[in-house]
């Protein structure tokens, strides 16, 4: 493979990262060991139903790199939900004083592991983000957002 092609491929790697998933009802988020989702924005109707498989295709043990997908509430501050969930290993990094602006949430996984969630998009359009809410991974770009159209 010539050096111009890799790079092309390289390229188009890079691009289908930020690409958008299509508003289908099931949505496959791979998380790496290099604290990334592989879908980074997703389009969905507001009140449909909506799946997401998240997918740990790491090596690295849970408890180094352990990674999670948390959909918060719109509006919520995404960064102090992260800062709070650092110190809250004991619940699988979903604070428990915020539990209740989360609107659905993966289990943390280890490598190789996966967990589907199931839930219904709100019915208010706009911007839900979505994170990792181990620590630093938040802090490193490990998010995404939900984009909810009106129906
Ligand atoms: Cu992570």
């Amino acid at each position: 493979m010539s050096r111009f092609s890799s790079s092309l491929i390289t390229l188009l790697g890079l691009f289908m990262i930020g690409s958008i998933a299509q508003a289908g009802q099931s949505i496959t988020v791979e998380a790496n060991d290099q604290m990334k989702f592989t879908v980074n924005k997703i389009e969905a109707v507001a009140g449909s139903e909506l799946t997401i498989v998240l997918k740990n295709v790491g090596t690295l043990p849970k408890a180094a790199m352990g990674h999670n997908l948390v959909v918060l509430k719109k509006d919520v501050n995404a960064m102090a939900f992260a800062s709070a969930a650092t110190a809250a290993a004991a619940t699988e990094y979903i604070p428990a004083q915020m539990k209740d602006q989360v609107l659905a949430a993966t289990k943390l996984l280890g490598p190789k592991e996966e967990d589907t969630i199931t839930f219904t998009v709100p019915s208010e359009p706009g911007e839900y983000v979505y994170l990792c809410s181990f620590p630093a991974h938040f802090m490193v770009g490990m998010k995404g957002v939900i984009v909810v159209t009106a129906k």
